[in-house]
Parts: C-alpha cells; sequence; structure tokens
C-alpha cells in the first residue's frame, strides 16, 4: 500500500518524491510506504485551500453539515475495516479502536447537525431604529495538527467544526498514523466533498517540515493542534508573535482519588481503564492514585490481582497493546528508573515486555509504583504510557490539593459513596473534566473537552463550544431611521 497527499481534490505524491514507511508497532510489520512532503507541497496545499474557501463560506451551512452526517454513515458502513487498520498502525486493541471510530462517527454527526443551527443572536440597540444582530464568521484557512493515539477520532474533531463554519483545512496527521487520516479523508470526500477541490487538504509527513510550514504560512489564520506540550508550547509561540489564533490540547496528569468509604472493586475497574487501557497513552488516562490511607493495603492487593490477569500482545487479541514505538518506550523505562531512584516503591512491571512474539513489538510492562509523594517527578510529569503511582492521603482536602496541584489539569475522578464529599471534589477540583464514581477517560463528544492550567490555551473541543474556536462573532449593526427622517419630510 503506498499513501499520498490530497491537495486540490487530487491523491498526488508530495513533489520531493521522498517516502517514509509506516509500520505495526505490535510486530514491525510493513503497512505502507508514504510520501514525505515538504514545505513545497504544504503551500500548494494553503493556496488550493484559500481559493476554495471564498466559495465554501457561500455554502449553506445545512448543506455542509448534510455532508458531514454522510460521512458519518459512510464510517458506520466503513466501521470494522477502519478499526482494524487502526489497531494494526496505531496499536490499541480492537474494542478500543472501534471506539475511537465510533467517535469520529459520533462527531460528525453532532457536528453535521449544527449545520441547521450555528445559532447568532439578536441584541436590542440602545437608540430607536436600529436592530443588531451577531453571527459566526468563518475564521479563514485552519492548518490543523493531529496525534497518533486517537488517529479517527481526534481529526474529526477540528475539520468537522472548522467545515462547518466555512472554514478550510490543510491536515498533517502524526506520522505514526497516517492510514487512518487517509480513511477518514476518503469518507468526506465520498460523503460529498469530491465536488468541493480544495476544501480539505491532507499533507503527509514530519513535524519538523511540514508542521512548521503549516505554521509559516502567511495564508493559514488558525492553528488547531493536540499533542505534547514542546510542540503545543512551539505553536503557541510562533502564532504569538504572527497573531494567528491557536487552539491547543497538550498533556495531562490525571488523577483518581479513592476514598475510605470507596467500592474497592469499582475503584479498581475504573484504575485498570484509565490507566491502562491504550496503554496508558491517552492524554486523559490517569497516572496518579490518591489513595486514603486507611484502604490503602487492600487497594493495592487488588490492584497487583487485577494487573496480573492483563494480556499483553497484539491488539488484535489481547487486554493490553504496545506503545506506539520505542523511543516512547525507552521514555516509559526511563521514567520508571527515575521513579525508583526517587524512593518510590515498584509494585508490578517497571520493564520491557520481551517473552515469546511480544520480542517484535515495543511491548512495556503495565507498572504500578506505591508510596510516592506529590512532588516526585513520577507523580507531576506526564509518562504518556502504562505507569500509575499511588499517593497516599488522610482528608478530603489534602486529596483534592494534591489532585490540583499539578503543571497540567485535564480530567480528575473521585470514587466514594458519599454525597458530599463528591459533590465539595466536583466543586474544588480545578480540572476541565471531573468524574463521579467513573475513572478519567471516556469523555462524551457532545461536551466540551480541555483542560486548564498547561493543557491547553482555553479553548475546548466537543460540545457547542467547540465552534467558538473555528468562528469569528461578527456582529452586524442596521440604522433604519432615515425610513423616519423620510417620513418627516413627506409630511411637511
Ligand atoms: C486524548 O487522549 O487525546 O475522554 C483524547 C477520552 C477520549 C478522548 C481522549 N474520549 O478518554
Amino acid at each position: 500500500m503506498h499513501l499520498k497527499n490530497y491537495i486540490n481534490g487530487v491523491w498526488k505524491d508530495s513533489v520531493t518524491g521522498r517516502t517514509f514507511e509506516d509500520h505495526d508497532p505490535a510486530n514491525g510489520d510493513l503497512l505502507a510506504t508514504v510520501t514525505l512532503s515538504s514545505a513545497a507541497d504544504v503551500n500548494e496545499a494553503v493556496s488550493a485551500a484559500k481559493k476554495a474557501q471564498q466559495q465554501w463560506r457561500l455554502v449553506p451551512a445545512p448543506v455542509k453539515g448534510d455532508i458531514l452526517m454522510k460521512a458519518s454513515r459512510i464510517l458506520e458502513e466503513r466501521k470494522e475495516d477502519i478499526a482494524r487498520e487502526l489497531t494494526c498502525e496505531m496499536g490499541k486493541v480492537i474494542a478500543e479502536a472501534r471506539g475511537d471510530v465510533q467517535e469520529a462517527i459520533d462527531m460528525f454527526n453532532l457536528i453535521g447537525g449544527e449545520g441547521r443551527r450555528l445559532r447568532g443572536e439578536t441584541v436590542p440597540s440602545e437608540m430607536p431604529n436600529k436592530t443588531i444582530y451577531v453571527v459566526r464568521d468563518p475564521i479563514g484557512v485552519c492548518g490543523l495538527i493531529t496525534p497518533w493515539n486517537f488517529p479517527t477520532a481526534i481529526p474529526t474533531w477540528k475539520i468537522a467544526p472548522a467545515l462547518v463554519c466555512g472554514n478550510t483545512v490543510v491536515v498533517k496527521p502524526a506520522t505514526e498514523t497516517p492510514r487512518c487520516m487517509v480513511r477518514i479523508f476518503e469518507a468526506l470526500i465520498d460523503a460529498g466533498l469530491k465536488d468541493y477541490p480544495g476544501v480539505i487538504n491532507l499533507v503527509l509527513g514530519g513535524g519538523g517540515e511540514v508542521g512548521e510550514a503549516i505554521l509559516a504560512s502567511k495564508d493559514i489564520s488558525m492553528i488547531s493542534f493536540t499533542g505534547s506540550t514542546d510542540v503545543g508550547r512551539r505553536i503557541a509561540t510562533v502564532c504569538g508573535e504572527t497573531l494567528k489564533r491557536s487552539s491547543l490540547e497538550m498533556g495531562g496528569k490525571n488523577a483518581i482519588i479513592v476514598m475510605d468509604d470507596a467500592d474497592l472493586h469499582l475503584a479498581v475497574d475504573s484504575v485498570i481503564w484509565s490507566a491502562y487501557g491504550t496503554t496508558g497513552q491517552r492524554c486523559t488516562a490517569c497516572s496518579r492514585l490518591i489513595v486514603h490511607r486507611k484502604v490503602k493495603a487492600e487497594f493495592e492487593k487488588l490492584m497487583i490481582e487485577a494487573i496480573s490477569k492483563l494480556k499483553l500482545g497484539h491488539g488484535l487479541k489481547s487486554d493490553v497493546g504496545p506503545v506506539i514505538n520505542m523511543g516512547a518506550r525507552r521514555k516509559i523505562d526511563e521514567y520508571v528508573q527515575i521513579g525508583k531512584n526517587e524512593g518510590a516503591k515498584l509494585l508490578v512491571g517497571g520493564e520491557n515486555a520481551t517473552e515469546g512474539e511480544l520480542a517484535k513489538g515495543s511491548f512495556y510492562k503495565p507498572t504500578l509504583f506505591t508510596d510516592c509523594t506529590p512532588n516526585m517527578r513520577i507523580c507531576q510529569e506526564e509518562i504518556f504510557g502504562p505507569v500509575a503511582t499511588i499517593i497516599p492521603f488522610d482528608t478530603l482536602e489534602e486529596a483534592i490539593q494534591i489532585n490540583n496541584n499539578t503543571a497540567f489539569g485535564l480530567s480528575s475522578a473521585i470514587i466514594t459513596n458519599n454525597v458530599n464529599d463528591a459533590m465539595v471534589a466536583a466543586r474544588d477540583i480545578t480540572t476541565g473534566l471531573v468524574y463521579i464514581n467513573a475513572g478519567t477517560i471516556g469523555a462524551e463528544v457532545s461536551t466540551p473537552f480541555g483542560g486548564t492550567r498547561g493543557t491547553g490555551n482555553g479553548h475546548r473541543e466537543g460540545g457547542v463550544q467547540v465552534l467558538d474556536a473555528f468562528s469569528e462573532w461578527k456582529t452586524v449593526t442596521f440604522d433604519f431611521s432615515g425610513h423616519v427622517q423620510k417620513a418627516q419630510i413627506d409630511n411637511k
């Protein structure tokens, strides 16, 4: 298989003639060769997007929405095939891959429906014979840079609202997951965008060349990015200088608070999904378990049992897949060494998994540390792998303070049967998402998604709130006092 760019309605190779390879992280199999693009390809895509935007902005929003809803139905038909490809390209287990594609289906449907709403408002004027209305205007060409961990869902979080608001897009997926992005493009093209060349453009390649060219382009008015904090900071810096708009979604250091009255089986279940699901590679993954000292010993015992039951292997036939690549595995292992040196007690895992078939892939054993203190690096920095830390506490206030005290602010959870404690936690936790008696993952598409502090820059994806990131408010004031003046003249 060979994957190409999609520019101005045509699938084509990069002008560089160079390629890179797309591999299965579970066994190293070659899945596809991929065209490796340069700034010249980005510039061609941006010119096409700029020209197309002049027509696209005038297409009625319900028509735009219909295309998105049709893309949703097409993805539904192709769901199983795409999910299997996703597992092979990115590594997550098949049940989660189906969930990833389902999120894309749901997002196209949700935002497609916004095509029939996209509401503005009318505002009473303070003057007679004036009327004022406020409408959403497109921003122009949006540069969308998407990660490998939700390779079908996250692209739709950005493409759908960008398009329904009348923008056109230039998209760069992570180099690890180009094929999933091609599948999203195919659904949109088949849903009707083949008749609108230049509205969606795909440029495959690395951050250094393609990402930087998107950042540098004068004709791109807005960048939406999900990925690492380092890259997000770079984007924010450049956008600050060039006064481009940016919507950034970066790291997390999410926690589950386990109270002494909690149903511990529910707590363990929530943690297993949140910490080791997607092999810990979600920005919503839970990596801190803030556990009441009274139940710590029992909780540790149940966690060790539950972890020992997790079967590692290819995502098509196991509970925990590989991490994305060998570089990521090295970084995870470095953090485990840092944890040991900091004095955290290793309960389970803490090494590469290399038995039998696993030797061919980038597998890491689900890892659990205990007796951690809140300021240890393993409790403050994002590891993005299957590593969780237990931090004991004595009072709810202390637990909430530990929960809030990191550089990130995406997701938190509390497991308790005490309604008062749950309400206090919901009030005092300062992350963008809070779960009561559920893990930190699994946000639904109809709700605003995003985080405080270093997780983002104040924008939200999902819900209707995402429309604010992809549109400009325009205030239109009508002054019809000329009619009154004319009547007075006529009466004289
Ligand atoms: C991410 O990891 O970047 O809430 C997004 C969740 C998913 C999205 C995760 N719906 O876990």
